[in-house]
């Protein structure tokens, strides 16, 4: 499971959803095109968290797309996840790698180039880098630019996700930099969810 299509990451959080229904919303989104999946949840019980999982579990297999855990590896391995993806403050991405495996997906949020260099070292299979934008999303999240991105793929060949901002507006600004784009409000914040992500989709064009 590692030939993977990270163009169109869609990335959860429930205050964007409001009080719409969460899995209506995120498949509204897979049939626009979503590539990838990632349940990032930070206010909900591991219970909840946990049962949220195997639902999303049952639409990312729907739809053929692979399905990523946020910071939790507990409930990644409990669903049997794709993979996971940690930050800076996560468990170290050597120990999440030898807990979870090789054949599983693990993705490390990075802010700078020497975060970028020991993600890949430590076994990393992509690196989430931002925010690109300013966000609202993420109100403690470090503002890196797109020059990161260029930067990275200067240096190495490990496939990166643009994350932070994003949107139907700005999106062009990435091209050829990122072999992702990861949005939550872009998308999810948006009135018509599959729109949003077929428009951005449209977009992407360098990714194939
Ligand atoms: N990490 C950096 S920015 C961000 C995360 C999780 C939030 C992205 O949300 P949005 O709504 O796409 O800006
Ligand atoms: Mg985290």
């Amino acid at each position: 499971m590692k030939n993977v299509n990270y163009k169109l990451y869609l990335v959860t959080d429930r205050d964007v959803i409001g009080n719409r229904s969460f899995l209506e919303c995120i498949e509204e989104a897979l049939k626009g095109g979503v590539s990838i999946l990632q349940l990032r949840e930070k206010k909900i019980s591991s219970l909840e968290f946990y049962d949220l999982a195997l639902d999303a579990k049952k639409l990312t297999e729907k739809y053929d797309v692979p399905l990523i855990i946020n910071d939790r590896v507990d409930i990644a391995l409990a669903i049997d996840a794709d993979g996971v993806h940690v930050g800076q403050e996560d468990l170290p991405v050597k120990v999440v790698r030898k807990i979870i495996g090789d054949a599983k997906i693990l993705g490390v949020s990075v802010t700078n180039l020497e975060e970028a260099k020991r993600a890949i070292e430590d076994g990393a299979d992509y690196l989430g880098v931002g925010a690109v934008f300013p966000t609202v999303t993420k109100k403690d999240a470090n503002f890196t630019g797109i020059e990161l991105l260029r930067e990275i793929r200067e240096k190495y060949s490990i496939p990166v996700v643009a994350i932070g901002g994003i949107n139907e507006g700005n999106i062009e600004k990435l091209n050829g930099l990122c072999d992702g784009a990861a949005i939550i409000s872009g998308i999810l914040g948006q009135k018509d969810i599959k729109k949003a992500a077929e428009k951005i989709n449209s977009k992407l064009i360098w990714i194939k």
